[in-house]
Order: C-alpha cells, then sequence, then structure tokens
C-alpha cells in the first residue's frame, strides 16, 4: 500500500451492541438508474464500514417507492425528503424501531448522514434512539493547496503533490481516497493548485489540462466536492498574448470570456477561481491603476451565468518596507487595501482573509477586517499546513487556535459579530461565505507527515462544518477513529493534542511577536533572522525592552482598525490580552505581568518549561507502544525526536539572545548560553 486511509481505516469495533439495526442498507430513490453517484458513493461506504468495523455483511437494496420502503422492517434507509428543517447538505438521523432513517433533501446530505452514522459507529457510539438533525454552519468548506505542477508543494511537509508530477496531472486511485476523506468530514470544494500561478500552472485553464481536470473534477463530485482552480492574473499576457492585463480592458475582457467559456465546456460544474493578486509579486489590477474590485468583478462577472465564483484573496502587503519607518506596518495592510472596497464586490466574489493580520504565526490577533467589512462575501483563511507552526515535524494541534478565531467577538454589531457569525454569513444575510484551509496534504504513506498532523486536517473539516464542535470533541472524535479504543491510548493522545499548541507556544516566540524563525524556510529559531531583512515583520528588541508599538497614540495605529471596546483594549497596556502584548506594544524587559513576574523572567521561564512539557509528551508516548500498531509509535517517535530537538535549539537561543540584550539573569539561575 502506497498510502494508509488515515481515519476512514474503519478499525474493528468489539462488542458493538447495535448491530441489529444495520443489516442492511435500502435506498427509497426509485430505482437503480436514478441513483447518483453521490449516493452509490454512500452506498459503498456504509457497506466497507460496516463489513470492516463490525463484520456485518450488508445487503443493498433499491425500492422503487416509498410504499415499499415503508414496509422494511430493519435496516439503514436512505431516503430523500421536503424536510423543511433541512438544509440542502443537512440531514437527519433517525432510529426508530429496528431501522436507522437517514434523511435528506439532496444525496449530498445522504452522503452525509451515511459518513456521520459511520463516524458515530467507528467510535463505538450506541445508535439506539438516536434522533438528530445536522445542517452545515458555514456554505463554503474548502481546501486550498499550494501544489506546484512539478509536483513540489510550497510549504508543504509530507511528500510531494498527489495531484502533478512533472507538469502532468495525476488520475490514480489516491484521488479517489482523498476525496473520500475530505467527504467525510464535510468539505466540498477545493482548489488544487498554488495561489502562487507560475508557468504550466497558468496553463491549467487551457485544453493542455482541462480535459484531465473534467476527470478529476467528476471523481471530487461523486463526493460532493467541487472543483476550483488559482489563476494568473496576467493568464491574457502569458496565454493570450495580450500586451496587458488590465481589467477594464476589452480585448482583455474577451480573453477572459473565451477562456471561462471553454473552462465549463469541459467542466460544467467547475467552482470558480482563486485569485492572489498584487502581493509577493505576483500581477494584479495595481499595476493598471485599478482597484481590487474592479480586478475581481472583471471575472466574476463572466463567472456569473455559470453559477461560478470568483475568491479573492486580502494577503496583500508591502513586502519591501524600510526598518526607519515606524509608521508602515504590515499588520495594517489588509484592512488598508480592502476596507474602503466593502460593497464594491460583486454578490459571487468572496475576500479570503487569514486568520491574523500576518501570518499565520503561533499568536495572533484576529483579522480586523473580520468586523470592518459589513457588504462584503468573506471566507477565513487558516493554515493547517504547519508553516510556522513546526512544519509537522513538531506536534500541534491546531483547533484551538481556530476555536479562538472562530468565537472573536468583532463587535461589527450589537449581538452576533464573532467571526463564526460573520463567516457563516449568519450575521450579515449572506450565502457566499464560509472557511478555507491550506492544506498540510501531501504523497506520504500518512497523508500528513506526522500521524498526529492529520488531526488538524480532520479538525478543519469538522469545525467547517460546526462551529460549534469544541477542540476537545473533535481530537476525540478523530482519536476513537484512528487508534485503537484503549483508555491509555486515547487519554494520552488526547493530552498530547490538547497540550500541542500552547507547548509550541512556549518555546518559541513569545507573547504574540512571531517571526523569530529562520527566513524563508521558517523551522527553527533565528530571533534577529527577519529583523535586518526588509519584510517588515520586526520584534524590535534592545536592550530595555521588545515589542511592536501598534498603538494609536505612538504606534503604528494598527490597534485603531478595531471596532470599540477592541480598539482601546489593545491600545492600553493595561487591558491589553497578555499573549499579544509584544504585538500591541513595546514592553520593557522589568515590567510586571499579571502573574507578577516580569517579561524577562517570562521569557525564561516559558521557555524551559516548553521543553520539559515536550519532554513529558515523549514520556507519554512512550507508554504507548505495544498498545498502537508499530510502525505508527516509530513514525510519531522519528517526530517527536526532532521535535525536543527543535524545542532545546529555540529555548537557546532565546533565552540567550534576551539574556545578552538585557543583562538580566535568570532568578532561577538556570543554564542559560
Ligand atoms: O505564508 C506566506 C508563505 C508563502 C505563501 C504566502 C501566501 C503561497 O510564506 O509561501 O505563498 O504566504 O499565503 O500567499
Amino acid at each position: 500500500m502506497k498510502y494508509n486511509k488515515c481515519w476512514l481505516n474503519f478499525n474493528p469495533i468489539n462488542n458493538y451492541g447495535d448491530k441489529e439495526f444495520l443489516t442492511e442498507i435500502i435506498v427509497c430513490t426509485g430505482n437503480k438508474e436514478n441513483n447518483s453517484l453521490i449516493i452509490d458513493n454512500a452506498i459503498k461506504e456504509l457497506t466497507e464500514a460496516l463489513n470492516k468495523m463490525l463484520n456485518i455483511k450488508v445487503d443493498q437494496r433499491i425500492l422503487a417507492s416509498e410504499d415499499e420502503a415503508a414496509t422494511v422492517k430493519s435496516g439503514i434507509i436512505l431516503k430523500l425528503t421536503d424536510d423543511s428543517t433541512l438544509k440542502e447538505e443537512g440531514f437527519s438521523i433517525k432510529q426508530i424501531g429496528e431501522a436507522v432513517y437517514i434523511e435528506a433533501k439532496t444525496d449530498k446530505g445522504l452522503l452525509y448522514g451515511s459518513f456521520d452514522l459511520i463516524r458515530r459507529i467507528a467510535q463505538g457510539q450506541s445508535i439506539r434512539g438516536l434522533n438528530i438533525t445536522e445542517n452545515p454552519k458555514n456554505n463554503f468548506r474548502m481546501l486550498n493547496h499550494w501544489d506546484n505542477m512539478d509536483g513540489s508543494i510550497e510549504r508543504g511537509y509530507s511528500g510531494n503533490s498527489f495531484f502533478f508530477e512533472n507538469d502532468e496531472i495525476i488520475l490514480d486511485e489516491r484521488i479517489v481516497d482523498y476525496a473520500r476523506l475530505i467527504a467525510s468530514v464535510g468539505i466540498n470544494a477545493t482548489v488544487i493548485n498554488n495561489v502562487n500561478v507560475h508557468e504550466a500552472a497558468t496553463e491549467l485553464i487551457t485544453d493542455r489540462y482541462l480535459g484531465k481536470l473534467r476527470t478529476m473534477a467528476d471523481i471530487f463530485a461523486g463526493y460532493g466536492i467541487k472543483l476550483y482552480l488559482s489563476a494568473n492574473f496576467a493568464a491574457p499576457i502569458e496565454l493570450g498574448g495580450l500586451p496587458v492585463s488590465d481589467p477594464l480592458d476589452k480585448d482583455v475582457e474577451e480573453w477572459w470570456k473565451n477562456c471561462i467559456k471553454k473552462v465549463y465546456e469541459y467542466i460544467p460544474h467547475f467552482g470558480g477561481f482563486l485569485i492572489k493578486a498584487d502581493s509577493e509579486g505576483r500581477p494584479g489590477p495595481f499595476t493598471y491603476g485599478r482597484t481590487h474590485a474592479e480586478g475581481a468583478n472583471l471575472l466574476a462577472r463572466i463567472l456569473k451565468p455559470y453559477g461560478g465564483i470568483l475568491i479573492w484573496r486580502c494577503f496583500v502587503y508591502n513586502c519591501q518596507q524600510d526598518w526607519r519607518d515606524y509608521k508602515t506596518d504590515r499588520a495594517r495592510a489588509a484592512y488598508d487595501n480592502f476596507i474602503g472596497l466593502d460593497g464594491e464586490f460583486d454578490d459571487n466574489v468572496i475576500l479570503q482573509i487569514k486568520n491574523g493580520p500576518m501570518d499565520f504565526q503561533v499568536r495572533e490577533p484576529v483579522s480586523p477586517l473580520f468586523g470592518g467589512l459589513k457588504n462584503t462575501n468573506m471566507i477565513l483563511e487558516v493554515q493547517a499546513a504547519q508553516e510556522y507552526t513546526g512544519h509537522q515535524k513538531d506536534v500541534c494541534y491546531l483547533i484551538p487556535m481556530w476555536k479562538e478565531v472562530l468565537d472573536f467577538e468583532t463587535y461589527a454589531k450589537k449581538d452576533g459579530s464573532t467571526v463564526a457569525d460573520i463567516v457563516s454569513g449568519r450575521a450579515y444575510n449572506q450565502v457566499n461565505c464560509g472557511m478555507a484551509a491550506v492544506s498540510n496534504t501531501g504523497n506520504d504513506y500518512n497523508w500528513t507527515g506526522n500521524d498526529l498532523a492529520a488531526s488538524n486536517l480532520y479538525g478543519f473539516g469538522r469545525l467547517a462544518w460546526n462551529t460549534e464542535l469544541s477542540s476537545e470533541q473533535i481530537a476525540m472524535e478523530w482519536i476513537k477513529q484512528t487508534f485503537p479504543h484503549e483508555d491509555k491510548v486515547i487519554n494520552t493522545v488526547h493530552e498530547i493534542l490538547m497540550k500541542s499548541w500552547p507547548v509550541y507556544e512556549k518555546y518559541t516566540s513569545p507573547l504574540g511577536i512571531g517571526w523569530m524563525v529562520n527566513p524563508n524556510n521558517h523551522y527553527g529559531p533565528n530571533v534577529d533572522g527577519y529583523e535586518y531583512d526588509r519584510w517588515g515583520t520586526y520584534h524590535r528588541a534592545d536592550r530595555d525592552g521588545m515589542g511592536v508599538d501598534r498603538t494609536v497614540k505612538n504606534g503604528t495605529g494598527y490597534a485603531g482598525q478595531y471596532n470599540e471596546p477592541l480598539a482601546s483594549m489593545y491600545e492600553n497596556i493595561e487591558t491589553c490580552p497578555e499573549e499579544l502584548l509584544l504585538f500591541f506594544h513595546y514592553v520593557r524587559y522589568d515590567y510586571k505581568l499579571k502573574t507578577g513576574k516580569t517579561l524577562i523572567q517570562h521569557i525564561y521561564d516559558t521557555h524551559f518549561e516548553g521543553v520539559e512539557e515536550v519532554e513529558k509528551m515523549i514520556e507519554g508516548w512512550k507508554e504507548l507502544k505495544g498498545l498502537i500498531p508499530d510502525d505508527v509509535h516509530d513514525r510519531v517517535s522519528a517526530r517527536f525526536n526532532m521535535q525536543l530537538e527543535n524545542a532545546i535549539e529555540w529555548r537557546d537561543r532565546v533565552n540567550t539572545y534576551f539574556y545578552r540584550k538585557s543583562g538580566v539573569k535568570d532568578e532561577k539561575g538556570r543554564k542559560i548560553f
């Protein structure tokens, strides 16, 4: 086998009590011909899962009419309904008599319902008396892959692409298993190529690739997933030979019209484009003095008749900042660039906004665009790929971080304006919005480099479906579908996952300052790596203190981008949440934190603790030897070894750096070089 099935292993469940309801699968869609590919796939999943987990060989019956279905006494009954409490993708599951009814308005709903039932059984839960209704909180639940056509993955930490290799599209069984994995957690859209669109990737929207993409899109469609592509804003120049890609130029418009027409001829159910423009050297409307709205709307207008969506990223900033300039602030950039355009985007445009104002650091405040924009569709972008959180060598379960973002109250409205309210569309009655994650997958045997990192992929899907699930529950679900059901295994892995983000934060950069990583590859410590670089990501440490003054009063003014009472809360050092202290303020080393510790002592203590906690996690993991499959144990152990080495290096570099800057000794007299 070239790869495992992650949480779709369907491990055997011993002594399962409710087998009697699961004897056969009855589909009430008229006849077999009426069955869509999606329903066929739902049946396949149920059949395989029940067989592997419970050793039940189910019969599949397709019934011609509801009357006939009504005569069925037992089994799993899949049924389309017009129940008005259900949304298009929602479902209900009811266990009545000797049967389990999965009902939905659409075949997609039946697929999600089937996966839900499987998830419950896989966790060993009883389904007796089950009576639930589920509707997704977000309409868009997306993955973004940063896969390049040569097979490499930008910020990929788990092997190469399983979509591309040598400028060709790969179409093998793994594409089906990928679709199964992500559909099983509710993901309904995927962008398979990098947002930095270069060379051959520009041609994905041409005859050269569209035939194969069609095949891939059809596979995805069978699991309710729409295919999207990242497109190159300069495609009219690079492919069409036009002198410009000005969004107001008639020839440019004509070029895109023909291009998009062709895309939809090949793939009638194509989702749309994701665009990174005017950012980190990518082309965009700025070149022609046009706005992002003019750029996005041009494409959106052409996509509209086909039902297509245009997703435009807000990751736009000046990456050539002079260090003497204390006013320019990368953190301000997304807001400054987009807030003035609120209301100018067409209704099939969605702005995709990174969770924080910088770039996926271990700790950032929430982007003030959530709470700022009120007449614009928004997608929250998070990064499952652990670019700044340990490259999937270090374990870092990110769901608690994403939960904090989702639960953040923006004060955009009197009530109901958390980030979750906004991106779900509830706050402003929007339809085209949701969540996207930069994927952490590759063609490694275990898909995610570190086996434990699969919890982030799993968790993203579950959270995007239901933002109210807790991090603990999501971790538990994933563990029970992945590992043997032994208390010791479950508890140890759960504890490791839940501690992992705070631990990673402890041994890396303190109190929201971020960026003390090696430039370019973003793994391992390099306190001044970015300090003397022009990317505009400073910590401003000197002999007295450190931190970036982002106040309105004396600093870059970033704090003022929030609604009240947040703006004042961040502005004031006394009320600024301490985990973000250095993000918003320049703070002296002898400043007393709420714990009574000085800033410098806090830095020392957390860095020592971080390493000690990694050691404890490793102890816990060691004890699982023999209780879980050896290959999994060995792979994760090898990662833990790398993590420990990394944590020690971070501890020593950071502590030494601040000791030498400040001249202040560790109160506990521990070894600092
Ligand atoms: O985090 C930065 C990464 C780039 C990435 C960029 C982006 C795809 O370092 O590799 O480019 O963000 O989000 O566009």
